[in-house]
C-alpha cells in the first residue's frame, strides 16, 4: 500500500531521472552513505547529548524495528509533534525506514492543527511530547483516538502520562507488550523503499480554511536537498544550528538539517530563534551557519550592538520565510559579521537561492534564483499572460521538486495549479533581466507573519463560529519587526462584544497561538468590490492608515473594550 498523490507527467519524469535529479534512492540514504567513511563523524547535538553518523543510524534503525514490532506497515501514515530536539531526526528516519508516511506538525501548533491533520491522513501512530501543554495528560490524546480511530498507538517523548516512552522504543528496550501485532525480532521483515513514493507531508503555510496537505516524494526532495547542500557549498566541517522549527521547510531542506547530514556536517539544535539561547551555542559549537526569519534577524542586530564576539564562527546567515527588507539586508555583514543568503521557498517546492558569487545588489535586494535549470517559472498577469522581465506578476512554477496536487483535495487543485501543471504560489514577484525573483507582494488570503503563515479563512471560520459575529475578514496590517501582523474586521450583532470574548472563544477552539489575531477592528460593515466580494484590499488600505497614524505618539485605546 501506499500514499496516493497526483504524480508527474511521465514525460517530465523521465527527463528527471535523465537530468540526474531523480535518483531513485530513498532519503534513508541520507544517513547510511556516510557509514563507510564518516561514520564516527559528529552528526547532532542537543543540549547535552551527541550522536555520531553511526548512533543516529542506530537509533533510527532501533526505533524502525520497535515500529515494525507493533505491526505499522508501509503506507500507513502518523502524526508526529515534537519540538527542537534530537529526537525529530531519529523519526523522522525510523518512519522512513519502516515506510511510515508522517505529517511533522510544528510544535506551535495546538489541537486545532492537529485534529485537522489526523482526520486528513487517518494515522495509526502519534510521536509527540509532553512538553507541550497538549500532551501534559492524556486527555487530548484519548479524545483524538476516539475521533480517529485508526490512531492505535502513542509514543510520548519525555515523561508519558499515556502511551509508550519514545526513549524505550528507541533504545530497543519496549514494544507495546500484550499486542497481538508484537513480532519476534527475527521475524521483521524491512520493507522495500520504492523512491518515486511519498516519503513524508509537508506543511503548507496556506489560504484555506482547512491546512493542507503537500505530498513529498524521495525522489523529488532528495534532488532539493542534494542540490541545495551544492548551492550552499556544505561539507564535513559545516555546522549548522536549527533555530527555526525543525520541521519547516527551511530548516529541514533549504538545505537546512538533511542538507547537512547529506554533507556529513553537523546540525546543533536550538529551542528557538532569541540570541539568548542561539548566541552560547555558536560560540560553544563553534557553528559556521544558520538559517532565520527577518523578525529574528532584527533581535540579533541589536544584540550583537552589545556584543559579538559569540558570533566569530559564523560564516553565512540565511535569511527567508519573510521579505528581508533592503535596509535590514545592508546592516547584517557589518553587524554580524557574517555573509548573507536570502532564501525564498516554499513547502510545495520552488526554492531560490542567491548565490555565493553574487554581486552585493543581487544579495541586498533579489530573493534569489531557483535551484534548477529545470525550474520553469511563469510571472504572468491577471489574465494568465506572461508579463515582459521587471514587471510585476503572480508566480507560477513546476519543476522536478515542485508538487503536482495538495493531498486529497481534487477540487483546491483545479484552481491551485494551471492546466499544465504549474502552481499558483500565490507570490507576485518581478524577475530581474538575469533571472532574479523579487517578491513584492501576494495574491493568496494570506497572512505573512514574520515567516509564520496564517490563512485567513481558517481565522475567519473560526471568528464566525460565533454567533454574535455576523461578519469577519483577516487582513494584514503593517509592523516595523514582524513585517505583518494580523488584524481581524468583524461585524457583531452585539455591541458590547469584548476583544477579550473573541480571544478567549478563539483560543478554546485550540488554534495556534501564532494564528491569533494581533488586533480586532468592530467595523458597521465591510466594504464589498463590485463583484460582491470582501473587499480586502480597501481593509488592508484602511488599516495600514490607521496603524501610521497612530506610530505618531498618542494614547493607546483599544477599539473594543
Ligand atoms: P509555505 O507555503 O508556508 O511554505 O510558505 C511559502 C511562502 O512564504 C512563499 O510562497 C512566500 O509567500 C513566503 N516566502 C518564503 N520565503 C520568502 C522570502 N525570502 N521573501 C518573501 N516571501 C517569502
Ligand atoms: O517560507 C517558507 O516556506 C520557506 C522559506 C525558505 C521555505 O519553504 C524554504 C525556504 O524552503
Amino acid at each position: 500500500m501506499s500514499i496516493a498523490f497526483t504524480p508527474w507527467p511521465s514525460d517530465l519524469a523521465d527527463l528527471y531521472r535523465r537530468k540526474g535529479y531523480w535518483t531513485d534512492v530513498p532519503m534513508t540514504d541520507i544517513l547510511t552513505r556516510h557509514l563507510d567513511e564518516r561514520a564516527d563523524h559528529l552528526a547532532l547535538i542537543c543540549g547535552e547529548r551527541r550522536w555520531t553518523y553511526r548512533q543516529l543510524e542506530r537509533d533510527a534503525e532501533r526505533l524502525a524495528a520497535s515500529l515494525l514490532r507493533l505491526g505499522v506497515k508501509p503506507g500507513e501514515t502518523a502524526l508526529v509533534h515534537l519540538p527542537n530536539v534530537a529526537e525529530f531526526y531519529i523519526v523522522f528516519f525510523a518512519l522512513m525506514k519502516v515506510g511510515v508516511v508522517p505529517v511533522n506538525a510544528l510544535f506551535s501548533h495546538n489541537r486545532h492543527e492537529l485534529t485537522a491533520y489526523a482526520e486528513q491522513i487517518r494515522p495509526i501512530l502519534a510521536i509527540v511530547s509532553s512538553r507541550h501543554s497538549l500532551f501534559a495528560e492524556g486527555e487530548f490524546a484519548q479524545a483524538l483516538s476516539q475521533q480517529v480511530p485508526s490512531l492505535r498507538h502513542w509514543l510520548v517523548e519525555g515523561e508519558a502520562e499515556f502511551g509508550c516512552s519514545l526513549a524505550a522504543a528507541i533504545s530497543g528496550t519496549q514494544v507495546e507488550q500484550g499486542s497481538h501485532n508484537v513480532q519476534a525480532a527475527e521475524a521483521l521483515t524491512w520493507p522495500e523503499l520504492t523512491a518515486s513514493e511519498v516519503a513524508f507531508f509537508q506543511l503548507s503555510g496556506g489560504s484555506t480554511g482547512t491546512p493542507k496537505l503537500i505530498p513529498r516524494t524521495h525522489n523529488d526532495y532528495y534532488y532539493s536537498v542534494r542540490a541545495s547542500a551544492d548551492i550552499c557549498q556544505l561539507d564535513s566541517d559545516t555546522v549548522f544550528l536549527c533555530a527555526l522549527p525543525a520541521p519547516h521547510n527551511f530548516t529541514l531542506s533549504s538545505p537546512g538539517a538533511l542538507g547537512v547530514f547529506y554533507a556529513g556536517g553537523a546540525v546543533v539544535l536550538a529551542a528557538e530563534p532569541s540570541p539568548m539561547t542561539c548566541f552560547p551555542l555558536i560560540k560553544r559549537h563553534q557553528v559556521t551557519m544558520t538559517s532565520l526569519v527577518p523578525p529574528a534577524v532584527t533581535l540579533w542586530l541589536q544584540a550583537a550592538a552589545d556584543d559579538r564576539s559569540a558570533l566569530d564562527s559564523l560564516q553565512w546567515l540565511q535569511v527567508g520565510g519573510a521579505r528581508l527588507g533592503e535596509s535590514l539586508a545592508r546592516r547584517i555583514e557589518p553587524e554580524l559579521g557574517c555573509r548573507l543568503q536570502q532564501v525564498f521557498g516554499m513547502a510545495e517546492g520552488l526554492v531560490n537561492y542567491t548565490r555565493f558569487d553574487d554581486s552585493e545588489w543581487h544579495v541586498l535586494n533579489t530573493q534569489g534564483r531557483p535551484i534548477s535549470d529545470d525550474d520553469e517559472v511563469r510571472i504572468v498577469d491577471e489574465d494568465g499572460q506572461d508579463v515582459p522581465r521587471g514587471t510585476p506578476g503572480a508566480l507560477l512554477t513546476r519543476g522536478p521538486y515542485t508538487f503536482r496536487g495538495y493531498y486529497n483535495s481534487p477540487e483546491h487543485n483545479r484552481v491551485a495549479f494551471d492546466q499544465d501543471g504549474f502552481y499558483r504560489s500565490g507570490d507576485v514577484v518581478v524577475m530581474t533581466e538575469d533571472g532574479y525573483l523579487i517578491v513584492v507582494g501576494r495574491d493568496k488570503d494570506q497572512i505573512n507573519r514574520g515567516g509564520e503563515k496564517v490563512a485567513a479563512e481558517e481565522i475567519e471560520n473560526q471568528l464566525l463560529a460565533l454567533p454574535e459575529i455576523t461578519q469577519a475578514a483577516l487582513v494584514a496590517m503593517p509592523d516595523a519587526v514582524m513585517g505583518e501582523k494580523s488584524c481581524a474586521f468583524i461585524v457583531t450583532s452585539n455591541p458590547k462584544l469584548k476583544t477579550l470574548s473573541i480571544r478567549k472563544h478563539l483560543r478554546t477552539c485550540g488554534i495556534a497561538d501564532y494564528k491569533l489575531p494581533d488586533r480586532i477592528e468592530k467595523v458597521d460593515a465591510l466594504p464589498m468590490t463590485h463583484v460582491g466580494k470582501i473587499d480586502k484590499k480597501a481593509l488592508r488600505q484602511l488599516i495600514a492608515n490607521q496603524v501610521q497614524a497612530q506610530s505618531q505618539p498618542q494614547p493607546e485605546k483599544d477599539v473594543l473594550s
